[in-house]
């Protein structure tokens, strides 16, 4: 393989990435590939610093516009230091969150022109994008209950349904939009249905590479 494999878990509040994320992990490296988990925002020392400001300041009033330079800030630093270098190595990258959840959530949610963030992730990826992202969709209800069952929210998660709403309408038009690259999981289903889908896609994705 001359360059890895980057693959993205997108999903919407207590959609399931984070469980599924050591699915995928196990799947893959039973299939023999070397996997570098990571997530965003954070992934490096300054990426981990601004995700605690972005949803640990519960005082601090963050401007759209600035929320999403953060986010791609920490990004910047994530790709030169962990992404790029990793899939020059031939590795399989597996990144829970990447830029369509800022096209969800500062696009969607906050409401921030698309062609900012285009113009944006053209600046600071180049032609870096994923080769596949798991889109684990959930009605914005089912997932809050399930994510509702943990500790204090965050500074997202203390946004309302109608965000959550939009957030999600976000990611059902990139999915749309871009199908061989964003596979829709239906994570409303028990886990094992959600496994499932997930091994469906990878069986036909990453070993049919
Ligand atoms: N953000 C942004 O705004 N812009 C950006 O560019 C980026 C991020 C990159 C941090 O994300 C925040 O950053 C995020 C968007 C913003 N804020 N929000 N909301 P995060 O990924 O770290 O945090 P999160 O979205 O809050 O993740 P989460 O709530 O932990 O969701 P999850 O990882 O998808 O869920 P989970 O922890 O795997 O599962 C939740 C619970 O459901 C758990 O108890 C599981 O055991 C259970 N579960 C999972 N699957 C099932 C099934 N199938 N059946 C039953 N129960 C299940």
């Amino acid at each position: 393989m001359s360059r890895g494999l980057f693959i993205t878990l997108e999903g919407g509040e207590g959609a399931g990435k984070s469980t599924n994320l050591v699915f995928v992990r196990q799947w893959l490296q039973r299939e023999g590939h070397e996997v570098v988990v990571t997530r965003e925002p954070g992934g490096t020392e300054l990426g981990e610093r601004v995700r605690d400001i972005l949803l640990h300041s519960k005082q601090l009033h963050i401007a759209p516009e600035s929320e999403m330079l953060l986010m791609f800030a920490a990004r910047s630093e994530h790709i030169a230091k962990v992404i790029r270098p990793a899939l020059a190595a031939g590795k399989v990258v597996l990144c829970d969150r990447f830029t369509d959840a800022t096209y969800a959530y500062q696009g969607g949610g906050r409401g921030l022109p698309s062609e900012r963030i285009v113009a944006i992730e053209n600046w600071v990826q180049g032609d870096l994008r994923p080769d596949l992202t798991l889109l684990f969709d959930i009605p914005v209800e089912a997932g809050r209950e399930r994510a509702g069952q943990r500790g204090e929210p965050d500074r997202f998660e203390r946004e309302d349904n109608e965000f959550f709403l939009r957030v999600r309408q976000a990611y059902l038009n990139r999915a749309a939009r871009e199908p061989a690259r964003m596979r829709v999981i239906d994570a409303s289903r028990s886990l094992e249905q959600v496994e499932r889908q997930v091994t469906a896609v990878l069986e036909e994705v990453v070993r049919g590479r």
